[in-house]
């Protein structure tokens, strides 16, 4: 029994004692050295962040509070009517590390679905873009404007004691969740429909609620989707773009949605969230190309193509993975049950066949295995959500609870302003000298 906050009330002194004890006898411990290499290759692999919710094993894939995907299958609570984990329970395990009980699900349900509404300005604000300017820009902007009710910017205003941050960054965190629903709904159908967006269901969970505002709630399957879609996508550890954007910002005791805004527009680059995107655009360009020849001879020869080029093959590599993605393998699972004779699931089935090895012979690339994106876009173009422009709307909303949970610890645990120390190639190289 309980709320979420009941719990996390009863958790925090818990966890902040255990991490003052720990640091009490590890605090000068060292975890790793720097080299001048990492200072210009994107800080990879340096061990400087603490994250709760997840950890990334290079060939295991992402364990949420420990749980590897299949087992969050297996042990989170889905809908009575459904067998994939509801984000509303991975939500939970990301905020509390434990598997909630149904109730307690169905209790967040009931929460973001109350908290759902906009601001009437904010509808305008979304209203009034052009359709010509990205969904995820407009994305971001209407969490932006979300501002305009944070409980913990005014509570700050008016004087705000160091231990109750993370109370009102709990209240911004459940508002954002919330709201990203309705915004995402109302982009899309201004965009790609006929504007008019499905009001939010008190007594439905928050995926049939994103598909409804989407316009596709009378497909169960994808709201089953939605369901896999929501949970594999919210948290991959605290080093990527948008995760350490939403951090890094928050460390300023910026508001969430100010934070979750600047994790958007780190999502928005090509390199990062947009890749589902970009995914989608290339099978459907190289189909378009080599028509029905899926031999391995055309499908080689268009990738080097492509690699000659000086581009990526989006939906390949990582930064941190050494193996399939995981996400990608459960997407996969998915295709199989729901979707096995797909042309573009057969097409992305024969490029995990034949992309490793030309990956490999190409010689850069850490990683010749697909990545989460690399899968997304498929099925979701199965059920006719065909605007690949707006895929990376999808992943926000996911990723928000990811970037959600961290916020709300990263106030309780009290984490300072983020600031690394950074160097002029001049100043480093009298540093690397003096030694
Ligand atoms: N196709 C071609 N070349 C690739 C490649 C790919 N899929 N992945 C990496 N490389 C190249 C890099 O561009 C780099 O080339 P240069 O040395 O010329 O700069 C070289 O291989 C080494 O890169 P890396 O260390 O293996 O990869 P990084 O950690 O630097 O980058 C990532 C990781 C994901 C940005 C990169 O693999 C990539 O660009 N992939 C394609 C885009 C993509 O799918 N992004 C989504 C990732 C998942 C997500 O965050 O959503």
């Amino acid at each position: 029994g309980g709320s979420l906050k009941d719990r996390l009330t009863e958790l925090i002194p818990q966890k902040q004692e255990e991490i003052k004890k720990f640091r009490s006898e590890h605090g000068g411990d060292v975890v790793g050295n720097v080299t001048v290499d990492q200072m210009y290759g994107g800080a990879r692999g340096i061990r400087s962040l603490v994250w709760e919710g997840s950890v990334l094993d290079p060939s295991e894939g992402i364990r949420f509070r420990g749980y590897s995907i299949p087992e969050c299958q297996k042990l989170l609570p889905s809908s009575p009517n459904g067998k994939q984990p509801l984000p509303e329970s991975l939500f939970w395990l990301l905020v509390t590390g434990e598997v909630p009980t149904l109730t307690q699900v169905q209790s967040l349900s009931a929460e973001w679905a109350a908290r759902s509404q906009l601001p009437k300005f904010v509808e305008e604000l979304i209203d009034r873009c052009p359709p010509s300017l990205h969904p995820m820009a407009q994305f971001s902007l209407a969490i932006t404007a979300l501002e305009h009710d944070s409980a913990f910017a005014k509570a700050y205003e008016h004087g705000l004691n160091k231990h109750d941050y993370w109370k009102y960054t709990y209240e911004d965190c459940m508002d954002l969740i919330a709201k990203t629903v309705p915004i995402a709904g109302r982009i899309y159908r201004n965009i790609y429909r006929d504007g008019i967006v499905a009001p939010i269901q008190v007594d439905k969970d928050h995926s049939y609620n994103f598909a409804n505002v989407l316009g596709f709630a009378n497909n169960k399957e994808f709201v089953e989707l939605m369901r896999l879609y929501l949970s594999l996508h919210s948290d991959h550890e605290g080093g990527n773009v948008s995760a350490h954007s939403g951090h890094l910002v928050g460390s300023a005791l910026s508001s969430p949605f100010l934070s979750m805004a600047a994790s958007l527009n780190g999502l928005a680059g090509p390199l990062h969230g947009l890749a589902n995107q970009e995914v989608l655009s290339f099978l459907n360009t190289m189909k378009e190309e080599i028509g029905d020849d899926l031999s391995d001879e055309r499908i080689k020869s268009y990738l080097w193509d492509l690699l000659k080029s000086g581009r990526v093959v989006p939906g390949y590599g990582h930064a941190v993975l050494r193996k399939t993605d995981p996400r990608y393998t459960a997407q996969r699972e998915f295709a199989q049950e729901y979707l096995p004779k797909d042309p573009m699931f057969q097409l992305v089935s024969r490029l995990y066949e034949v992309v490793p090895a030309v990956l490999t012979e190409h010689g850069k690339t850490k990683n010749p295995f697909p990545n989460v994106d690399s899968h997304s876009g498929i099925l979701l173009q199965y059920y006719g959500l065909k605007e690949q422009n707006f895929y990376t709307v999808l992943f926000g909303v996911s990723r928000t609870l990811g970037v959600a949970s961290q916020l709300i610890w990263d106030r309780a645990l009290g984490f300072p302003i983020e600031r690394p120390k950074s160097f002029s190639t001049e100043a480093l190289k009298k540093l690397v000298n003096a030694k």
